[in-house]
């Protein structure tokens, strides 16, 4: 079986290398598209970390950065069509995959404009048009959601892949071992990809289990499985393509243990007493965002100018995003009895 942990252990543990960065080679559009991208996914966060304190939305708010170069990864590896589901750390995808990011504000803000009619909130951006199949709360709820999603895929021959991403403390439902079993005994076009950002609120990988290379989780379904270095776009974008085509080839699915990092609290109200400063800041200095802009300086292809350019039209849209939820109307009432499943003679119902 195909378990590899090839790429250096990265974070507090030891740096991935230069060296390690180094993958087949992406092209100059891909870097401009992973640079707006990222930079976009980061200050739309950062602006909702703002508004939530000043109370602007309630509920929860998961915040993704540090993270970025996961979904960035991702979307330069998969099809348009492919199919995504997470958890309720999902700001972040929705913009990833296409969508104008005021959707998503509204969404947060709870308006009738959202990308859920706002009637979900934080936890569950879902976009229809784009494959988005939410943002659940329930931790590691998605992955047999997931598989299913890949099993209707399969019987109904159709060519998608699904990416089904889960937490490092989801990893550890029991769920998530019926999943793997029956996605690799059905050979299901799914991959599965923890999102290690190293906790689960305030618990470690360390403190949870015996087993800390969470890519071992595929051993004994035979899954392919390999550990990636999350800080970087293009070992994540080699990686989900490799699996992408094991599953369009009906090979079934595979296990992508992403080593990642989230540089906030676990949600707004997390004062981060698990952590300390410096370990942060070990993450911070291989910031995805600030590696992709030393990339595309070092090869010339963003003038200074262009580069100022391209941060005053993330901070704009980020300002008419915000506008747009502000302005926006709560639903209607009567909304309240909409997109709730009923089916009066469900048979298994009794008083
Ligand atoms: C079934 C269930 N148990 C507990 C919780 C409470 N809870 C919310 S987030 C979370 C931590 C999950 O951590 P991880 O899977 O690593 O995801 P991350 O927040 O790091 O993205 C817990 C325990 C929940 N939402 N659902
Ligand atoms: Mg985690």
């Amino acid at each position: 079986m195909a378990t590899s942990t090839a790429n250096t252990k990265r974070g507090p543990k030891g740096k991935a290398s230069e060296a390690s960065k180094k993958t087949k080679g992406y092209s100059k559009a891909t870097y401009l598209k992973w640079y707006r991208d990222m930079l976009l996914m980061r200050k739309f966060e950062e602006k909702c970390g703002q508004l939530y304190i000043q109370q602007k939305f309630g509920g929860f708010c998961h915040l993704y950065i540090g993270q970025e170069a996961v979904l960035a990864g991702m979307v330069e590896a998969i099809r348009p069509t492919d199919r995504v589901i997470t958890a309720y750390r999902d700001h972040a995808h929705p913009i990833a995959l296409g969508m104008h990011p005021k959707y998503v504000m509204a969404e947060l803000y709870g308006k009738v404009t959202g990308c859920s009619k706002g009637k979900g909130g934080s936890m569950h951006m879902f976009d229809k048009e784009r494959n988005l199949f939410g943002g659940h709360g329930i931790v590691g709820g998605q992955i047999p959601l997931g598989a299913g999603i890949a099993f209707a895929d399969k019987y109904r021959k159709e060519d998608h892949v699904t990416v089904c991403f889960f937490g490092d403390g989801a990893s550890r439902q029991g769920s998530l071992h019926e999943t793997f079993n029956m996605a690799m005994t059905w050979k299901l076009p799914v991959i599965f990809i923890v999102e290690n950002n190293q906790y689960a609120m305030g618990t470690s990988v360390e403190r949870t289990s015996n087993v800390t290379d969470l890519s071992k989780l595929g051993a004994s379904y035979e899954m392919p499985s390999f550990t990636v270095d999350g800080m970087s776009p293009e070992k994540v974008a080699d990686a989900i393509a490799s699996a992408a085509e094991r599953g369009r080839k009906g090979e079934g699915p595979t296990l992508l243990n992403i080593e990642t990092y989230r540089y906030k609290g676990h949600s707004m109200s997390d004062p981060q007493k698990y952590r300390s400063k410096d370990e942060v800041e070990e993450f911070k200095d291989q910031d995805p965002i600030n590696h992709v802009l030393n990339v595309i300086k070092e090869k010339k292809w963003m003038s200074e100018a262009k580069i100022k350019e391209v941060q005053q039209e993330i901070k704009d849209l980020v300002a008419e995003s915000v506008q747009f939820a502000e302005e926006s109307d709560y639903p209607p009432a009567e909304e309240l009895y909409k997109d709730v499943y009923t089916q009066e003679d469900y048979p298994f119902v009794r008083d």
